[in-house]
């Protein structure tokens, strides 16, 4: 249901916001017939499983442009979904009915990096990959990687506290990001832009931006500390029998990679047979293995290192720890070995849908969820080679140095009666084991109705009053997150 306490747009706000932007480019409209097309892509999102009904969308290219544009919004009651790349995963970056679409992607400049403490300082709308590739030329890394960093935006990244393929070595964003600046729904600039590692000095209200997912503002520009680039950077990927091979493997890789270990990343067998199936990609290893595990080492001696995965490798072949692996001998091999995991999310909508869960649980039990899922779906004949059948197959794969798995369910359909044997499923199965139904995705307007079963009633409560207190005419992204 739409709420009515919304403003319907009329052809004078859309004036108004023309005449205040100016640029042609900064206003798409479907107002008039043709140019209807052309607001469809800020319309559904990256799995094309939402789809909303927006009739404008806004590209601000300043900071003072976003607070005047909220400003109006809110006092005209008209409602607003923030939108970065449009990459999310959980449907919160489209509207749900016709609210304003507010593109940060006209706020694209890096506004300082400081060689010294590595702190950059960008507008939102930067792109993940421009932003690396900046730093890389100045030797440093962006403390975030993904596999959508080609179209994402930083300020999106920030909105949805993105957990990414880094995180086991640089941590989350709620540590690395230093400042921010954000515009309230009544216009007011909060200024918070600092560049300091410690500031006890009250509440740390930017931590409510990051993981916000553009519920109580909007965010315009970020601080963030960059570490120093690794000059030696070595990628393998290695072939095991079983899920417990894997446990072993990370804990190996834990203790004899130690401070070099940049990312320990798993698959299952049936994720990569996917892969393979879909993009015609030709696997690295011969044979078929229940499990994968992509391992990156990071570190600032080349010598050093190799020694390190040499002696590693040599254990864990050794204990047969690993049945098989191979270990990337140049740059382009490295690019090779890690499409073979982040190319899986886009690789696995290729039969037409994806039922997506991302969760935090123990390691011990991560995977017996996959297993569970499989059969229970298995068991009521949904599972099959052939189109009478709506699920292609139950994978997992994941950020296992994080304790997060993806459990994704490719459909060639989306489908009702398997939905229904999904959820509530799968999160009464994650709430038992006390884990987390959202571990770096967020909550959007997929998980919205199941955040009960990963927060009490005391915190729900709390944060709504947080949303109340920031955004007491509830325009910032409304139907979503809580
Ligand atoms: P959008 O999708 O445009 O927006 C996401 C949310 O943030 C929305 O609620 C939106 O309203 C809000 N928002 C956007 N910009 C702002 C802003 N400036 N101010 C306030 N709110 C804003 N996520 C992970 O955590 N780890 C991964 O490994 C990962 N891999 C991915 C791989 C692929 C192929 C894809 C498609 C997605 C992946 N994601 C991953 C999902 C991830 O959340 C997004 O890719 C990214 O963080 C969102 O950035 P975006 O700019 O596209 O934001
Ligand atoms: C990843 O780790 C992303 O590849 C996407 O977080 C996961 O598509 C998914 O379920
Ligand atoms: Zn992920």
């Amino acid at each position: 249901q739409r709420n009515s306490k919304f403003t319907n747009l009329s052809e004078e706000h859309v004036k108004y916001f023309k005449d205040m932007l100016g640029s042609e480019s900064a206003v798409v409209e479907s107002f008039s017939k043709d140019a209807s097309e052309d607001i469809e892509p800020y319309n559904s999102d990256w799995m094309r499983k939402y789809r909303g009904h927006a009739k404008l969308v806004l590209k601000p290219a300043t900071t003072e442009e976003v607070s005047r544009i909220l400003k109006y919004c809110n006092d005209n009651m008209l409602a607003v979904v923030p939108q970065g790349g449009n990459t999310g995963l959980v449907g919160g970056s489209v509207p749900v009915f016709d609210e304003i679409v507010i593109n940060l992607q006209r706020m694209d400049k890096i506004r300082s990096f400081d060689e010294v403490s590595g702190i950059l300082v960008a507008d939102a709308g930067v792109i993940l990959e421009v932003a690396d590739n900046f730093l890389a030329e100045k030797k440093h890394i962006f403390p975030l990687d993904l596999g959508a960093k080609g179209s994402c935006q930083i300020g999106g990244n920030v909105a949805t506290n993105a957990g990414g393929l880094r995180l086991l070595r640089y941590g989350s964003l709620h540590g690395n990001v230093l400042g921010i600046e954000a515009v309230l729904p009544d216009g007011t600039v909060i200024d918070d832009l600092l560049e300091l590692r410690k500031n006890n000095t009250g509440y740390d209200i930017k931590q409510l931006f990051i993981g916000g997912e553009g519920t109580i503002g909007i965010i315009t520009g970020i601080s963030i500390l960059c570490p120093q680039r690794s000059p030696a950077v070595n990628v393998a990927y290695f072939g095991l029998e079983s899920f417990e091979h894997a446990q072993k493997a990370f804990r190996a890789a834990k203790n004899q990679l130690s401070e070099i270990l940049s990312a320990f990343e798993m698959m299952d067998g049936r994720t990569q047979k996917l892969l393979n199936k879909a993009t015609g990609k030709k696997l690295p290893l011969e044979g078929e293995h229940p499990f994968y595990c992509l391992i990156e080492t990071s570190g600032s001696n080349t010598d050093h290192d190799s020694e390190k995965l040499q002696n590693f490798l040599e254990n864990v072949m050794e204990t047969e720890i690993v049945s098989d692996g191979v270990v990337a001998q140049d740059q382009t091999q490295m690019g090779e070995l890690w499409s073979c995991r982040e190319g899986v999310s886009e690789a696995l909508g290729h039969w037409g849908g994806v039922y997506k869960y991302d969760l935090s649980l123990p390691i011990a039990d991560m995977y017996d969820l996959v297993n569970d899922v499989r059969d229970r779906l298995t068991e009521v004949g949904l599972v099959g080679d052939d189109d009478s059948h709506p699920v292609v197959d139950a994978v997992g794969y994941g950020h296992m140095g994080d304790a997060n798995l993806h459990l994704n369910v490719p459909v060639r359909r989306y489908d009702k009666e398997v939905e229904k044997q999904l959820e509530p499923y799968v999160y009464e199965w994650v709430q038992k084991k006390n884990g987390s139904i959202s571990a770096e995705h967020g909550l959007g307007i997929t998980k919205k109705p199941y955040i009960g079963y990963s927060r009490s009633d005391t915190m729900i409560k709390l944060m709504k009053q947080i949303k109340n207190l920031y955004d007491p005419n509830g325009i910032m992204n409304p139907y979503k997150y809580i």
